[in-house]
């Protein structure tokens, strides 16, 4: 072996010293399963799974559903430009009748007891100057509550807003994620047009989105550099050796 060959050798397992990236979630954009272009799809009750990864957190007749909205196919219902967060769907927990609260979905996922994990999301909202609101739960406890502004009330178009929050938690062995549209803070209800309902967030939709979770690049540490460098030198002299000999 060439001390040529025997550094590449060695550079390249530096290269793949860090453990691969692992798939904590499935599906976490709601591109699954795909429902027509500008449309809101299929309805998901309490006790279904969607197809590829997400159990819905409902009453049996109360759901959540799909809505495929992107820039070439805007989903405009009464002139609402609601398009997704990322890809081409997005998942509204306020259900088809644009009022539901307290329904949700959850996944589960395997880690390694002690990784801390960042869970990255958005959330959607598409009343003007109102706002939505999506409760967080990881592992059974309550993180927070996390909101979304809709447009500005001079906005003529409606547009759905999204914002984006990230929280990071420690991972267990097995770990479940639990996205809850709720509403919000208030002391005089609105009635929702649609179902007569009284509500605080002025939400008429609740919008989750682009569900991720990942762990930090594991970055080498300097001690971890200067033991690849000595390995290096020392494989350098055997090669030399071997060469002479
Ligand atoms: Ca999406």
């Amino acid at each position: 072996m060439s001390k040529r060959t025997v550094i590449a050798a060695a550079l390249i397992s530096l290269a793949g010293a860090g453990p691969a990236m692992a798939q904590y979630l499935s599906n976490g954009s709601f591109e699954q399963p795909v429902i027509p272009s500008g449309t809101q799809g299929t309805m998901y009750f309490g006790g279904q799974t969607l197809p590829g990864g997400w159990s819905v957190i409902a009453g049996a007749t109360e759901d959540v559903h799909l809505i495929n909205a992107s820039a070439s196919f805007p989903f405009e219902s009464f002139s609402h430009n609601m398009l997704a967060r990322d890809g081409n769907q997005w998942l509204d927990l306020s259900g088809e009748g644009w009022g539901g609260f307290n329904r949700g979905v959850a996944q589960s996922f395997a880690a390694t007891p002690g990784d801390s994990l960042t869970l990255a999301f958005s959330v959607g909202n598409l009343v003007n100057g109102g706002f939505s609101y999506v409760q967080l739960k990881v592992n059974g406890n309550v993180v927070d509550t996390f909101a979304s502004k809709g447009a500005d009330p001079a906005d003529p178009a409606w547009t759905q807003v999204w914002a984006d929050h990230s929280v990071s938690f420690v991972a267990q062995a097995t770990n479940v994620v639990e996205f809850i549209g709720v509403d919000g803070p208030g002391t005089t209800p609105t009635l929702n047009p649609w179902n007569n309902q009284p509500y605080f967030s002025s939400h008429w939709s609740i919008g989750l989105d682009n569900v991720s979770i990942s762990s930090p690049s594991p970055v080498p540490e300097p001690s971890s550099y200067a033991m690849a460098l000595v390995g290096l030198i020392l494989m350098g002299g055997v090669a030399r050796r071997r060469r002479r000999g």
